[in-house]
């Protein structure tokens, strides 16, 4: 049988429950994902960092890192030839690209440091996400930035925030849509702390200065991540969820929630929806922790599955950012962010052809027998058949066989680079 048949049989099945998988596809192919591009060189960048600060870490040396822009841009475009439709780039600030021996700090980067990643956005049709840099820097002192209780350090960090600002507002400007800027910030304390009001006092004048410099709100949509620990960040995060989500409500700005970042059993998906309640907009990182925030590759699992269905069932495609963050320097590369973002793909398509408006009926009947006979039986549809279909019809490789162009580009290239 030829994908094609595959998917028609498919859609007669989930015709059957009133999903009409057709418009389903059509829906799948317009949904951004923004591609974060610290997974090709396990967040490095290219302003002279080295290694990685602010309690997060990389594991794994995997041969084949790219380490120039060049080399990512390739990557990436490796990946892209994978993925269905058009997608967002997500770049840190770290991803500065000086030309002709000039370096500057991070604290007077200019749109001009990203003149390349725009040319390589608009030679792609993508829109592009950004992220200040507040971490892999030796201003970043005690693991203390935006809340510092020195002004210096402080005011270096605010510089750093507005500066992004500007260059947000220049994507949003050269692209003709949005850029979200995402400001995580890993100010925290290893040990109990003494005070927990000052640093978070500070971080909210901080914050306010950073969002006082005029810029057009509807280019810049500005979010704040929250995190419950770091790595020597036991104890104490300045940015906590309260921190963040409060903050972002009073300011109009957009929480962002990664769900590596709550205690293991707090469910992001469940997040989600009470959110929605109270923002127009919300944004999220999607990882895999695994006992720690330790940003594993994306996998189809129930988690992720339900943080799409959240998205999808609430009829907010528009309203919630997906960006993806993990880095694995474990294996391949390229072929984990392609996993990653395929999967992402297929969260989001599992949860188009869910029937979730008869779900939600039969919940409100009381009628909790047939809710879970029906979610269960659904594991087991042609999802796969329609999986290929859309893959197909988009032009790329179905099932496993991307990664044998994967394998011959570690082989080409990947294996050379030193
Ligand atoms: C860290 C946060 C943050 C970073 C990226 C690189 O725990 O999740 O979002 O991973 O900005
Ligand atoms: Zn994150």
């Amino acid at each position: 049988m030829t994908t094609q048949e595959r998917f028609e049989s498919a859609k007669e099945i989930y015709a059957g429950i009133g999903v009409d998988a057709q418009a389903a596809i059509e829906q799948l192919v317009r949904i951004p994902i923004s591609m974060h591009c610290w997974q090709g060189d396990d967040l490095i960048g290219f302003d002279g960092a080295g290694s990685l600060s602010g309690g997060i870490q990389t594991t794994g040396n995997y041969p084949g890192k790219a380490r120039t822009p060049d080399e990512l841009m390739a990557d990436m475009d490796k990946v892209l030839s994978f993925v269905a439709g058009k997608h967002k780039l997500n770049l840190h600030a770290s991803y500065a690209i000086f030309e002709n021996g000039e370096h500057v700090d991070r604290d007077a980067i200019e749109p001009k440091h990203f003149a390349k990643w725009v040319e390589f956005a608009k030679e792609r049709g993508m829109g592009i996400d950004f992220n200040p840099t507040v971490f892999s820097h030796d201003m970043l002192r005690d693991n203390l930035s935006l809340s510092h209780p020195d002004q210096e350090v402080r005011d270096f960090w605010i510089r750093h925030c507005q500066a992004c600002i500007r260059i947000s507002e220049y994507f949003a400007t050269e692209l003709g849509q949005p850029c979200v800027m995402n400001i995580w910030i890993p100010d925290g304390y290893k040990d109990i702390p003494a005070d927990r009001t000052a640093p978070r006092a500070r971080m909210k004048d901080s914050l306010d200065q950073i969002l006082s410099i005029p810029y057009d709100k509807e280019k810049v949509l500005v979010s704040l991540e929250s995190k419950v620990f770091g790595i020597g960040v036991e104890s104490y995060t300045v940015g906590s969820s309260e921190f963040t989500v409060n903050y972002a409500m009073q300011k109009g700005i957009l929480p962002l929630m990664d769900n590596g970042h709550y205690h293991p059993t707090e469910m992001v998906s469940d997040k989600i929806p009470s959110l929605l309640l109270f923002f127009d907009q919300i944004a999220l990182h999607v990882t895999r922790p695994v006992r720690w925030d330790s940003d594993h590759v994306v996998l189809f699992d129930d988690e992720i599955r339900e943080i799409a269905k959240e998205i999808v069932r609430n009829d907010a495609l528009d309203r919630v950012k997906i960006g993806l963050d993990f880095f694995d320097a474990s294996i391949n590369r390229v072929s984990a962010w392609t996993v990653g973002m395929r999967n992402f793909q297929k969260a989001l398509l599992y949860a188009l052809l869910t029937p979730n408006k008869d779900l939600a009926k039969l919940q409100d009947e009381n009628r909790l027998t047939e809710v879970m006979m029906l979610q269960e039986e659904l594991k087991t549809y042609p999802f796969g058949d329609v999986w290929d279909y859309f893959c197909e019809s988009n032009g790329v490789l179905i099932r496993e066989n991307w990664y044998r162009e994967v394998a011959e580009y570690e082989k080409e290239v990947l294996s050379k680079r030193g």
